[in-house]
């Protein structure tokens, strides 16, 4: 059973996992006013994977005895300024949500709350493979710039990003 304590986090935590959600799907249809329709579909798949994180921590803090409980999600931002400015804006809140995960695992440790220890993990290294991905594309989008064709090849490229596995609260 969880602590209230540890309750507390994890449902504050499924709030900003649905705010990634949204934030993605906000982008996404940046993008596709854009016309770059690979990385529409890039936000796309991002959100989707958003709410696999949001529902195995909603399935988790259930699992364990907690309550999940739904807050109000805040509304993202429509415009990014360019499809480099979208990138940029994916890369810091996943470093905002890297910092998060983290504060939730001192959390865990300090409930002495090993099954939520061990339960985090997945969402660390998730948080690892996040943060590379979106690198990778913004380090791709500066090298590029104005460069059209370059940048039709990158959407081009971002199209094929497959879809996440389904959401299993097992770790
Ligand atoms: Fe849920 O990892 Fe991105 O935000």
């Amino acid at each position: 059973m969880i602590t209230k304590r540890m309750e507390k986090a994890l449902n504050a935590q499924i709030n900003k996992e649905f705010y990634s959600a949204y934030l993605y799907l906000s982008i996404s249809a940046y993008c596709n006013k854009l016309g770059m329709p690979g990385c529409e579909h890039w936000f796309r798949i991002q959100h989707d994977e958003e709410i696999i994180h949001m529902t195995k921590m909603f399935d988790y803090v259930m699992q364990h005895g907690g309550e999940a409980r739904l807050f109000k999600i805040d509304e993202p931002p429509a415009d990014f300024g360019s499809v480099l400015g979208a990138f940029e804006a994916s890369q810091k809140h996943e470093r905002f949500i890297t910092e998060s995960i983290n504060e939730l695992l001192n959390v865990a440790v300090e409930e002495k709350d090993h099954a939520t220890q061990v339960f985090l993990q997945w969402f660390i290294t998730e948080q690892v493979e996040e943060e590379a991905n979106v690198k990778e594309i913004v380090d791709r989008l500066k090298m590029v710039g104005d460069n059209g064709g370059a940048l039709m090849m990158i959407d081009d490229k971002l199209s094929q990003r497959s879809p996440p596995a389904p959401a299993t609260a097992n770790v």
